[in-house]
């Protein structure tokens, strides 16, 4: 990581160009949905949550979409958090570590702990749902895509209602997962 050198960022932009590159960097070689590159998943969620924040201003637009660009990176790739704070604001890698589900740790554990992390996080968390809801890959079963749902379930309800417009997304995209791949005529 750190081959990526971007200009001093001083401006959102600039702050989301350089979460970008070290994404780009760590991510490198994953894909998303078949075979795009992973990248377009975490740029859909920044998207998600820069339009969010047009509607519901979050507290800290700076910090959040750097969170949401990075938000996989602990979780899917070789990168440390030591490595993280040598380019990021502790409070940006601090909510990364938030949102990656540590091995074996309980959902209810992991989402009361992104609850507890201020509303932002909550945000994001619901963002990166509301992208992840589409097609279930080809292998899923019926009974995983129905866990899938539940646990969509579970994140609006310990992370919804700290942004009546995100909140209000996911529950429309929830539906309409159901309506499209979970009733069975
Ligand atoms: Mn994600």
């Amino acid at each position: 990581m750190g081959n990526h050198k971007t200009v001093p960022p001083e401006e959102l932009q600039d702050f989301y160009n350089k979460a970008l590159f070290y994404a780009a960097a760590a991510h490198n070689g994953q894909f998303y949905a078949g075979n795009l590159p992973y990248i377009t998943h975490v740029c859909m969620v920044a998207a998600e949550v820069l339009a969010a924040d047009r509607i519901e201003p979050l507290k800290n637009i700076k910090d959040a979409v750097q969170i949401a660009l990075l938000h996989d990176v602990l979780e899917d790739t070789p990168v440390t958090k030591e490595e993280m704070l040598e380019h990021f604001d502790s409070s940006v890698v601090s909510g990364v570590d938030l949102l990656t589900k540590k091995d074996g740790q309980p959902l209810l554990e992991y989402l009361n702990g992104i609850h507890a992390g201020g509303s932002d996080i909550a945000t994001i968390k619901m963002c990166d749902r509301i992208i992840n809801l589409q097609k279930p890959p080809a292998h899923w079963g019926v009974e995983k895509i129905a866990e899938y749902y539940e646990e969509s379930l579970k994140i609006l309800e310990i992370c919804g209602g700290r942004s009546e417009y995100v909140s209000g997304r996911l529950k429309r995209k929830i539906e309409l997962y159901e309506e499209m791949f979970m009733k069975k005529e």
